[in-house]
């Protein structure tokens, strides 16, 4: 067991996105001391990464801001209907600023290990800067998608271009001026970047591997009056927020079963929903994620809306999605996505015909034929909800390590910890509704929850609290039935792991909603922590 050691806190944070940042707000509030780490040389996690060109966020802006403070957002004004990157960026840093947050933050320090020390009942949490702090709680505020991967192909060192990964760019941006560029992968990231790339580039070379579902996302400015109107509501409608699935009021679900309605009447909500642009798509109608006959409806309506878009019928059949239904991947929400392939010097690359074989000095080898490139764009995705986890030596009682415990799957307790790691939270970790929902709502539910926990314990003079092992299996359990009512587990997703080799399969969101979830969390708090073993 590690020795404490260094400075001693009441609690350690890891991460100053969203979540780290109300989290340390939070425990101040509480009375308590708190070190925070970020490998940022600033606030914003996903925001402060995510500096692609097109990084916008795909929740409302309205609806995507903390809404803990009403002076917070009464002094903030956003401007277009999606918020983009640097925007959000930017309002993460009057938020650091109004808090006075960057004080407790060490910044350019990764966390690499912590590890419970049972007899001293402390965390010791090291960095990659030699720092070493112990604390009673220990708080992940990783993120769920914070583990950039590139994939592994053969060459790469060898390439004598310049390669980016989306997830990790330039701070000081990319002049794709004149250049011939590679984008591999079209999930959100890809799809929100091609078409200002292809603005640029003499050239560009698009590798699909999974042709995915893309609406157009609608985005505007915002007017002066619906944001005035937003202010006046702001806590309210979020109080609402957290009662329904998606963490998101700005539609509603459609409670009627497909085969309830006509045709026309299926027809007129698909259509509306999607012209209105954004994920009120998918509440169509009550079952469009259940069965495949309700979700068969809706995704061949959106192929026909696709397939309006696209002028050259050789590249209709790539851009299509035909492998999987429509939702369970992430919907992608664009603008001028489709259109960017009517333009000459875009091409597109069917990877799942001629996958990925190498990348030589000069580009990159699929289906046998060489593709020069200056640069490569690799919009790959991440290591989700677990990879930022994992990549920190977590050790809680008698040594196990959270990443050999979950070798097969994540294991959790309503997503906020694990057993046989005591006051270790994690933040919208696996078996919450987390990326399935308005991430800002969950991540205020979870540190809400958190907050709570620790001021109860330390109130009653209670020393540790950490998962049942029985309460957690019944949870694994509860979570893998709930997303088997569901068609997600049917598609090579990354909520499942399947994009990363070797990633055990196992579906990681809570699908029953953030409204349905926070009633079981608030039970839980008030039968004083069912399912959690308390240790004096
Ligand atoms: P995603 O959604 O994981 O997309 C990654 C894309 O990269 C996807 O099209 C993948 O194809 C493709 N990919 C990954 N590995 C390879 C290899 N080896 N060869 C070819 N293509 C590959 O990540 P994003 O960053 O776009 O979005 C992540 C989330 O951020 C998004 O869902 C929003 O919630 C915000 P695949 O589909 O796996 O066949």
């Amino acid at each position: 067991s590690a020795q404490a050691g260094g400075e001693e806190f009441d609690a350690v944070v890891v991460g100053a996105g969203f979540a780290g940042m109300y989290m340390l707000h939070r425990l101040r509030d509480l009375g308590l001391t708190a070190r925070v780490f970020e490998a940022g040389d600033g606030v914003g996690g996903t925001w402060y990464w995510n500096r692609y060109p097109g990084a916008r966020c795909d929740v409302e802006s309205l609806e995507y801001q903390y809404g803990f403070s009403d002076e917070i957002q009464r002094g903030w004004t956003w401007t277009e209907r999606y918020a983009a990157q640097p925007e959000i960026l930017r309002y993460q840093n009057y938020v650091a600023d109004k808090l006075d947050l960057r004080r407790d933050i060490r910044f350019e320090t990764r966390v690499t290990s912590a590890i419970y020390d049972e007899r001293a009942g402390l965390w010791t949490a090291e960095t990659d800067r030699g720092d070493r702090v112990s604390a009673r709680f220990c708080i992940m505020a990783t993120g769920c998608l914070s583990a950039a991967r590139v994939p592994d192909f053969p060459g790469l060192a060898e390439y004598e271009g310049a390669w980016y990964h989306t997830g990790d760019w330039p701070h000081d941006g990319v002049d794709f001026t004149g250049k011939r560029v590679g984008v591999v992968g079209t999930g959100s990231s890809g799809i929100q970047s091609i078409p200002l790339i292809a603005e640029q580039a003499s050239h560009l070379t698009v590798f699909q591997r999974t042709a995915n579902f893309t609406l157009p996302a609608g985005n505007r400015p915002l007017a002066k009056e619906e944001v005035e109107k937003s202010k006046e509501t702001l806590l309210q409608d979020r109080a609402h927020a957290r009662t329904t699935a998606g963490g998101i009021i700005c539609f509603e679900y459609n409670e009627a079963l497909a085969a309830d309605m006509t045709p026309e009447d299926r027809f007129r909500e698909l259509d509306s929903r999607w012209h209105k642009g954004g994920f009120a798509f998918l509440g169509a109608y009550a079952d469009l994620m259940a069965t495949h006959e309700a979700n068969d409806i809706a995704a061949d309506y959106a192929r026909a809306e696709m397939r309006k878009v696209i002028k050259d019928p050789k590249i209709v059949d790539i851009l299509l999605p035909d492998d999987h239904p429509v939702g369970v991947k992430r919907l992608c929400l664009d603008t001028h996505y489709l259109e960017t392939f009517n333009e000459p010097h875009v091409d597109i690359v069917d990877v799942r015909a001629a996958p990925i074989e190498r990348i030589t000095p000069k580009g990159i080898v699929s289906g046998g034929k060489e593709y020069e490139l200056d640069c490569i764009v690799f919009a790959t995705g991440f290591d989700a909800m677990t990879g930022a986890l994992n990549s920190i030596d977590i050790a809680g009682r008698g040594g196990i390590r959270l990443r050999d415990k979950w070798a097969a799957g994540p294991r959790t307790y309503l997503g906020l910890g694990s057993a046989g790691f005591p006051n270790l939270f994690f933040i919208t970790g696996p078996g919450s509704p987390s990326v399935l929902s308005n991430m800002i709502v969950s991540i205020e539910q979870h540190v809400e929850w958190i907050g709570d926990c620790i001021r109860k314990l330390t109130a009653g003079n209670i020393r540790s609290i950490e998962p049942r092992p029985d309460a957690e299996d019944l949870w694994v359990e509860h979570v893998n039935e709930l997303a088997n009512e569901t068609l997600y587990p049917q598609a090579n997703s990354w909520y499942m792991g399947a994009n990363i080799p070797g990633k055990p399969r196992v579906f990681m969101p809570y699908t029953g909603g953030v409204g349905v979830y926070g009633e079981k969390l608030a039970e839980v708090a008030a039968a004083d922590y069912e399912g959690f073993a308390l240790g004096s």
